[in-house]
C-alpha cells in the first residue's frame, strides 16, 4: 500500500518516520521545493524523552513528484488546510482514500469541497510531539489515534481496519471508532482547555496541573466545550476535566501543538478551535465565555508582537 504524509510538522514526520521505520511505501509531502531538498537530504531526527535518538530517512516530494496513492494522510494546520487539499486529486489514486487527523473543526469540510466526502476519513492523534526544528521531532508522550467514518463517506469498515493495522504495525496505538463524529469533539474538548492556556502560559501540558488559576480555566473551556457537543446533538463520554487530567499527564513534558506556533512565531489554529466552539454556541444558545475570552487572548497575543516594549 503506497500512503502519503501531507505536511512536515511534527504530527507529520512522526508518521512518516515510524511508518518508514515498519517498512511501509511511505513519503512525505511538502509544497515548498526547498524544504523538501533539505529533509530528503537531511531526513528525519526522532529524539524521546529519555535521551534516544535516530535518523530516519523518508521519501519526500512535492504532489505531483509523489503521484497517486491508495492512502493521504493530511497533518498540516487548521489554517493550511484549503491548500494541502488542492494536492487531493493528484495524491488520490482512484479507489484511494483521504483521512484527515487535524485538529479543530472545518477540516473534513475543506477536503470534501476539493475531493468529495466519499473517500475521505476521519481521525484524531493524541500525540506528544513536538517540532524542535525542521525535520527535528521530540517524541513525547505515546497516546491513541482513533480513526473512522464521517457522514457522506462510503470508506468500508475493511479499509479502515486495514489502516489501522498498519499505523498499529508501526507502533501507534490505533483505533478504528464507529462514532468519530463524538471523538473529533472529545479531542475538541482537550485542545480548547490544553492549547490556549499552554500558549498564553508558554508551559508545557503537564503545568496546567500545577498552576490551579491556568487549570480552572481549562477545565472552564472544555466543559463549555462539551455542553455545546451536547447540544449539537452528540454524546460525549465522560467527564471534561477527567480527560483533560488524562492527557496533560499522558503529554506532561510535550509543548502543545499552539504553544509550537507561538513560540516559531506562527499562526495558530484558534480559529478551528476555542473560536469555532463559541461560534457554534452562540448558535445554539450555550455560554461560552471562556471560549470567547481565550479566542480574543490568543488573537491579540499574535498582534501584540509588533507592539511589544521591553
Ligand atoms: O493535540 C494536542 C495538541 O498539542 O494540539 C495535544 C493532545 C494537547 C497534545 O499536546
Amino acid at each position: 500500500m503506497k500512503l502519503a504524509i501531507v505536511g512536515p510538522g511534527a504530527l507529520g514526520c512522526l508518521l512518516a518516520a515510524l511508518l518508514r521505520e515498519a517498512g511501509e511505501d511511505v513519503s512525505l509531502v511538502d509544497y515548498r521545493p526547498d524544504r523538501v531538498a533539505r529533509l530528503g537530504r537531511d531526513g528525519i531526527q526522532v529524539h524521546t524523552l529519555e535521551g534516544g535518538h535516530r535518523l530516519v530517512k523518508v521519501p519526500i516530494g512535492l504532489p505531483p513528484e509523489v503521484g497517486a496513492c491508495d492512502v493521504t494522510i493530511i497533518a498540516v494546520k487548521a489554517y493550511q488546510t484549503a491548500t494541502a487539499a488542492q494536492a487531493l486529486p493528484v495524491l488520490m489514486s482512484a479507489g484511494g482514500l483521504a483521512l484527515t487527523l487535524q485538529n479543530g473543526l472545518g477540516n473534513l469540510e475543506e477536503l470534501a469541497r476539493v475531493a468529495g466526502p466519499e473517500r475521505l476519513l476521519a481521525g484524531v492523534g493524541l500525540l506528544g510531539v513536538t517540532r524542535t526544528g525542521e525535520g527535528r521531532i521530540v517524541y513525547a508522550g505515546q497516546g491513541a489515534i482513533f480513526i473512522g467514518v464521517p457522514a457522506g463517506s462510503r470508506v468500508s469498515g475493511t479499509e479502515v481496519a486495514a489502516l489501522a493495522e498498519i499505523l498499529r504495525h508501526a507502533g501507534l496505538p490505533c483505533q478504528a471508532r464507529e462514532d468519530i463524529e463524538a471523538v473529533l469533539w472529545e479531542k475538541l474538548v482537550i485542545n480548547a482547555g490544553i492549547n490556549p492556556l499552554t500558549a498564553l502560559l508558554r508551559v508545557p501540558n503537564g503545568a496546567l496541573l500545577e498552576l490551579p488559576p491556568a487549570w480552572e480555566l481549562a477545565v472552564a473551556a472544555a466543559t463549555e466545550t462539551q455542553a455545546v457537543a451536547t447540544a449539537a446533538g452528540l454524546t460525549l463520554t465522560g467527564d471534561p476535566e477527567a480527560r483533560l487530567r488524562q492527557v496533560c499527564t499522558a503529554t506532561a513534558a510535550n509543548r502543545s501543538s499552539m504553544l509550537q506556533d507561538v513560540l516559531a512565531g506562527r499562526p495558530t489554529e484558534i480559529e478551528a478551535l476555542n473560536a469555532q466552539v463559541a461560534k457554534l454556541g452562540q448558535t445554539l444558545g450555550v455560554p461560552t465565555p471562556v471560549n470567547h475570552f481565550l479566542t480574543q487572548l490568543v488573537r491579540a497575543l499574535g498582534a501584540a508582537v509588533a507592539l511589544r516594549v521591553g
